[in-house]
């Protein structure tokens, strides 16, 4: 039996139906940039949690948290955002579920009544929480993953990433975009996915990085992603989408925006709040370099792949203005050390980690290095993870 099967035993005293493994994701290049239809280019990572999950006949669901040492029962019969969010990650994809297949006219009802019985459920994982490498995501899609298999509910990933998203939307109240599900669910083996947020339509492409390794660094600075900064960009996007339509209707989002008609409409010259200026800017300019970013890669030009993070960087920091001190410190520390070709705040901001291409011939005395300026910068400890690309969201033998 695999570990979390064995933790499912301790806990209910019978053996699950079945186990998952779902990881959490980076991000090399198209930060906040899912939520404007943008481009963005995840890969799922060697860090996950894992479920194991076996039915039940009364309606209940049993969830049993092992690194929380938590436990809560709910009832699959009223199913709302419940006080405790890690609850909130498995409940709000369940509603989801429910919910997909009773708005499908063609459903199967035994798969609603099935599903309605119940089950108890055991997690555990050892995705950092907080630093921006998308622990929720991952719970989410274990459990969706999860119950798709044990009811057959045959939910393509496509559709349970949109599901997901949603549970994270209303159940944990973050107005999230759609990548880190998608990283989670879709992740291949060596492979970064290019997502095109408007189509969804996605390509693969084998990350040969040969010298270099992929290298987080965790300022250890919670990121509180559910505070109101995340939403806050989002609706700024919205405003500047919504003065530029007033002179082009057809602009949907930013994706349909070029800079000279951010410049035009909402730049200095303009009545445009200066934020939403600055927002839109970035923006628009990040869908344009993840375009640019992807045909280094697909040449092997690695050393402006690098480049390019950098900008996005700067990007992040003055014009989203999402990062923090201690990651404008990470990244201005490597930014001339020829062994690091990009490094960049990761994720949603505000804390959590950069990511970083570093030479792996370097890679101890660069960390040494690192770690040691952010100590005497911080009176903190850095936290570093060497990181492997791996396989997305997947059933443990
Ligand atoms: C968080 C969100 F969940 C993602 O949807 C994305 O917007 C990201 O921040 C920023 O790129 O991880």
């Amino acid at each position: 039996m695999s570990a979390i099967g064995t933790y499912f035993f301790t806990h209910f005293n019978y053996t699950p139906s079945l186990a998952v493994q779902s990881p959490g994701r980076i991000n090399l290049i198209g930060e906040h940039t899912d939520y404007n239809n943008g481009f963005v280019l995840p890969a799922a990572i060697d860090k996950y949690v894992e479920v194991a999950i076996g039915k039940r006949t009364d309606g209940n669901i049993n969830m049993a948290a092992v690194d929380l040492n938590k436990t809560a029962t709910v009832s699959i019969q009223n199913l709302k955002p419940h006080s405790s969010q890690w609850v909130n990650y498995i409940i709000g994809v369940v509603y989801q579920a429910i919910h997909h297949i009773s708005a499908n006219k063609n459903n199967n009802p035994s798969q609603l009544e099935a599903i309605n019985n119940g089950f108890d459920i055991c997690l555990k994982g050892n995705i950092p929480s907080g630093a921006g490498l998308s622990s929720s995501a991952a719970v989410e899609c274990a459990v969706l993953f999860a119950i798709n298999e044990l009811y057959d509910l045959q939910f393509n990933k496509m559709e349970m990433a949109l599901m997901a998203q949603k549970a994270e939307n209303d159940f944990a109240g973050v107005q999230c975009g759609l990548m880190d599900m998608f990283a989670s669910l879709h992740g291949q083996k060596n492979k970064v996915i290019l997502l095109d947020c408007a189509s969804l339509e996605f390509h693969y492409y084998p990350l040969d990085l040969t010298d270099y390794s992929i290298v987080l660094f965790d300022t250890q600075i919670k990121h509180a992603l559910a505070s109101s900064e995340y939403n806050t960009r989002r609706q700024e996007c919205e405003q500047g989408v919504h003065l530029i339509q007033q002179s082009h209707p057809l602009v949907k989002t930013l994706r349909d925006v070029t800079m000279e008609q951010v410049e035009k409409y909402l730049g200095p010259s303009t009545d445009t709040p200066n934020n939403i200026y600055k927002r839109c800017k970035y923006i628009v300019s990040e869908i344009l370099r993840v375009q640019a970013a992807v045909k280094d890669l697909e040449v092997g030009a690695m050393q402006a792949f690098g480049k390019k993070m950098f900008e996005t960087h700067e990007g992040l920091s003055k014009l989203y203005e999402v990062s923090c001190p201690e990651l404008d410190f990470l990244v201005d520390t490597v930014q001339d050390n020829e062994n690091v070709i990009g490094a960049r705040m990761m994720g949603g901001g505000f804390g959590g980690c950069t990511i970083n291409i570093i030479k792996k011939d370097a890679l101890e005395s660069v960390t040494q290095q690192v770690a040691a300026s952010y100590a005497q910068q911080t009176n903190k400890e850095l936290v570093v993870y060497v990181t492997s690309i791996e396989e997305g969201t997947h059933l443990l033998k």
